[in-house]
C-alpha cells in the first residue's frame, strides 16, 4: 500500500525561536506564518512487510542521515510496530538552506502516514504529529495565513485567511545554496541556554501575534510589514547574542534588507523577512512583483530568486 501527499514550506511572519519542551518538540511561542505554492516537497510511503529496515530516497538518492527523523515521523503517526516503508520524498528546492524545506517534508509526511490506515486523524492531530519532528511543519497542514496557537500540552493550528482572500506573492532571494552550519533545533537551544535577550523575546512574542492578527484582518500590509520586520529582527538579535553566536546572514542578506527598503521609501508595498539561513523573503502586492524582483535580483551577490503566491495546505496527491 502506497500513499503520496504534497506540502508546500510556509514562512514564518511571526517568528517561532526556542522550544518549552524538547521531548514533545514542543515551541515555546505561537508564530503566524504564510504557506507557498510554488515550492513543494512530494512524499510517497509505501509499507511493505517484506522489508527489514526503511528506506528514504531524496529526489532520487538514497538518504540514510535525513532517515531517523523520517521514520519516527511515521513511528508517531502509525506506531513503531508498524511494517518498515519505503519512502521517497522529492522536493524542487534547496534542503536544509533556510527555505523551510522540513515543514514541507515532515507535514507531507505526516499526511502521506494517515493516509496508510483506517483511523482519520483530525488537522490538528496531525499539526500536532508533524510539529512533533519539525515544529514549523505543524502550520504547511492549513494554506494562506496560518496561526499556530501554542497553549496547553500541544499545538493547534488555524486559517486566518485562505491564500485567495488576500493574494500576497513571495520573492526570495537566494543568496547562498550551501547548508547552514547549525540547524534549527540545536541553535534555538543554544539560544535559550545563553542569549541575555531570550526571556525579552518570550515576552514580546503575545503583543506581536495580536498586532499581525489585525493587520492580516484589515490586510493591512504596511501594519503587517512594520511587526514582520521587527519580530524578524528581534529573532536575530536573539541568535547573534547566543554563545557561540548564530549568524545565518551573509553581507547579500544585508544588501537585500536594503533593497527592500529602498523600494518601500519609493512607495513599493513590500517587506522582507529571514529564516535561519541566508535567503531573503519579500513579500509584497502582486503589483509590485516584477520591481521586487527585478531589484533584489540586481543586488550584489544574489545567486537567483524564486516568485511564489501564497498556496494550500498539505493534502493527499493520489486517491485510494
Ligand atoms: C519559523 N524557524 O517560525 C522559525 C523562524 C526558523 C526561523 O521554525 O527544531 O525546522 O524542527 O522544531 O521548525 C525552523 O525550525 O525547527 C523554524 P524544529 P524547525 O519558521
Amino acid at each position: 500500500m502506497q500513499r503520496t501527499a504534497r506540502a508546500h514550506p510556509n514562512i514564518a511572519l511571526i517568528k517561532y525561536w526556542g522550544k518549552r519542551d524538547t521531548e514533545l518538540n514542543l515551541p515555546a511561542v505561537g508564530s503566524i506564518s504564510i504557506t507557498l505554492s510554488t515550492l513543494h516537497t512530494d512524499m510517497s510511503i509505501e509499507l511493505d512487510p517484506a522489508l527489514d529496515a526503511d528506506e528514504l530516497t531524496l529526489n532520487g538518492e538514497p538518504a540514510p542521515r535525513l532517515l531517523p527523523r523520517i521514520a519516527a515521523c511515521i513511528d508517531s503517526v502509525l506506531g513503531t510496530t508498524r511494517d518498515r516503508a519505503r519512502i521517497h520524498s522529492a522536493g524542487n528546492f534547496p534542503v536544509a538552506a533556510g527555505l523551510a524545506s522540513s515543514a514541507s517534508a515532515f507535514a507531507a509526511c505526516a499526511v502521506a502516514a494517515d493516509a496508510l490506515d483506517d483511523i482519520d486523524r483530525s488537522r490538528d492531530a496531525l499539526a500536532n504529529l508533524a510539529g512533533r519532528a519539525s515544529g514549523s511543519a505543524a502550520r504547511s497542514l492549513l494554506g494562506g495565513f496560518v496561526e499556530l496557537q501554542n497553549e496547553g500540552p500541544s499545538v493547534r493550528v488555524t486559517s486566518l485567511l485562505d491564500p485567495g482572500e488576500w493574494p500576497l506573492e513571495v520573492v526570495v532571494a537566494i543568496t547562498s545554496e550551501g547548508r547552514k552550519a547549525v540547524g534549527s533545533g540545536e541553535a534555538m537551544e543554544i539560544s535559550r541556554r545563553t542569549s541575555p535577550f531570550y526571556a525579552q523575546w518570550l515576552a514580546e512574542q503575545a503583543a506581536d501575534l495580536d498586532t499581525a492578527r489585525e493587520a492580516i484582518g484589515s490586510r493591512d500590509l504596511e501594519a503587517l510589514g512594520a511587526i514582520a520586520e521587527h519580530n524578524c529582527l528581534k529573532m536575530h538579535s536573539v541568535m547573534w547574542t547566543s554563545r557561540p553566536s548564530l549568524v545565518y546572514w551573509t553581507s547579500s542578506t544585508i544588501a537585500c534588507m536594503e533593497t527592500v527598503r529602498r523600494l518601500r521609501a519609493d512607495g513599493v508595498p513590500v517587506f522582507f523577512t529571514i529564516d535561519a539561513g541566508p535567503q531573503v523573503k519579500a513579500v509584497c502586492d502582486p503589483g509590485a512583483t516584477e520591481r521586487v524582483q527585478a531589484e533584489l535580483a540586481a543586488t550584489p551577490g544574489v545567486l537567483r530568486t524564486l516568485v511564489t503566491p501564497l498556496g494550500d495546505g498539505a493534502r493527499l496527491l493520489d486517491t485510494e
